[in-house]
């Protein structure tokens, strides 16, 4: 029997109650194309692929650490196999679609040339099931991303896997690297991530244009002091496609270095993040360098990623992702001797120490866009609420949004004030932005807090239609998306 997970049922018992009645007369679904009349540009030539990759979406049993999960994902693995190429390399990845569905994948965070970019309805038609289609694109930027579908919730099955871009130039200063990725886990041991979406949808209200009035989706499933973080109450948290009670292992000598590619993968879930008895040294955000900062504990927005240096003590350590606002978390172990296994809910006490924003990062000189005042300022609210579940963007939904119209060679300004009670890690494709307050820092994916205004520039250099995002996918499958277009 499917157990219940949102936080309104938690609270309420009342899922899906009145749904009818708050339904507008005009409720586009999330999919619609909208009106443009920019064209995605053709594919560049781009010359022989160095690195070439086949990928196979389809429906496995995955084993996530003795509980067995029947589940969506890429070539029966979850999470993927790492996909890794220079930066400049010209990429090939051929996709065999064998779900039962049509699916698409979204290559994140990098700045690739638009009709590679793998959203359906806006630069390509999605990938039918039993089709073929092959993806071909340059990375110019190093640095930590990953790949998941743009389509519907299939990223909160276990359709993701992560991506490095190596810069031939890194000096390369650790003995180890590890690629830890976060996950929020239902499929096939809960509701089905489709049915969460189903539920939130019978319930949709409308968001308003500016400021809500209407408090009552705030509060939470738990305390935050980032405000309310998440919806929905998982059964699990993973690295690596691993519960805590199986975590996976990273083996190393006390006092060497280990480099950490972090990635949160997760549809709803924020994750503070912490290592036993260890500091870490942040060096990257969203694959772009940062003036390094020593912290003990950070946050984790779905959608972005860190970089860090540790330099390794003597024992068993663990690296906990606590969900924040939530009961639960992700955990691995670092083994570089003798101990005992930390127990699954272990809670290091790094984990209180001031967790790091990253948004609050400085960039590496060697990361910044040359200084220059915008040439066009848009605002752009982000709105909705918890009941009736509803968000979205500019005081409407996408399919009934506008998108934010641009040209090349300008410097945009995006002004992006949070009216609601939630925060919100919000993504733009093809674009790393440059954060003015903040030094130039650069971003793809940056967390808006409950009434914050968020500065974000970028250089408008990457022409095509561009999808603009909350990356709580349910958020925004629900309508908190518009498109950048030049
Ligand atoms: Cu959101």
């Amino acid at each position: 029997m499917p157990h219940p997970l949102t936080r309104r049922d938690l609270l309420t018992g009342s899922l899906g109650l009145g749904a009818a009645a708050l339904l507008g007369g005009c409720t586009p679904t999330a999919t619609a194309p909208p009106t443009s009349a920019i064209g995605v540009p053709p594919t560049p030539s781009l010359g022989r692929p160095a690195v070439t990759a086949v990928l196979r979406p389809g429906e496995s049993p995955v084993d996530l650490g003795g509980i067995i999960a029947r589940t969506w994902c890429y070539d029966g693995r979850v999470p993927g196999t790492l996909l890794r190429a220079k930066a400049g390399d010209v990429v090939q990845v051929r996709v065999h679609n064998a779900l039962p569905v049509e699916t698409s994948v979204h290559w994140h965070g990098i700045a690739l040339h638009n009709a590679a970019d793998g959203v359906p309805g806006l630069t390509q038609d999605a990938i039918a099931a039993g089709a073929d289609y092959t993806y071909t694109f340059t990375a110019p930027d190093p640095g930590t991303y990953f790949f998941h579908p743009h389509s519907g919730v299939q990223i909160d099955r276990g359709l993701y896997a992560p991506l490095v871009i190596d810069d031939p130039a890194e000096p390369g200063a650790y003995d180890h690297e590890w690629v830890l990725v976060l996950d929020d886990w239902t499929d096939g041991v809960g509701s089905s991530p489709d049915d969460i979406l189903a539920a939130f949808r019978a319930e949709r209200g409308t968001v308003s244009d500016g400021m809500n009035h209407d408090m009552s989706g705030m509060g939470g499933m738990g305390d935050s002091p980032l405000g309310d973080v998440g919806d929905i109450a998982y059964p699990h948290y993973l690295i690596n496609g691993r519960v805590p009670a199986a975590p996976s292992t990273l083996t190393a000598k006390p006092g060497q270095r280990a480099r950490i590619r972090l990635i949160n993968a997760a549809a709803d879930t924020l994750f503070r993040l912490a290592i036993g008895e260890h500091a870490m040294t942040v060096t990257h955000t969203d694959g772009f360098p940062v003036q390094p900062v020593e912290t003990r504990a950070l946050y984790l927005a779905q959608g972005e990623r860190v970089d860090v240096l540790v330099t390794l003590g003597d024992g068993v350590f663990p690296l906990v992702a606590h969900a924040e606002g939530k009961d639960g978390q992700g955990l691995a172990l670092i083994r570089t001797g003798a101990g005992s296994r930390p127990a699954a809910d272990v809670h290091p006490s790094e984990l209180d120490s001031g967790p790091l924003l990253l948004a609050t990062l400085m960039p590496a000189e060697s990361a910044r866009l040359p200084g220059r005042e915008p040439d066009q300022v848009e605002q752009v609210t982000l709105n909705g609420q918890m009941r009736p579940y509803a968000w979205g963007m500019n005081g409407t939904t996408f399919g009934s949004d506008t998108p934010i119209r641009t040209s090349a060679g300008r410097r945009l300004r995006l002004q992006m004030t949070n009216m609601t009670m939630m925060a919100h890690p919000m993504h733009i494709h093809g674009h790393t932005w440059s954060m003015p307050g903040n030094g130039g820092l650069r971003k793809d994916t940056v967390l808006v807090l409950p009434m914050q205004t968020v500065t974000a520039d970028l250089q408008a250099d990457n022409p095509g239609r561009w999808a603009y995002h909350c990356h709580n996918i349910y958020h925004a499958e629900i309508g908190m998306m518009t498109t950048l277009q030049y």
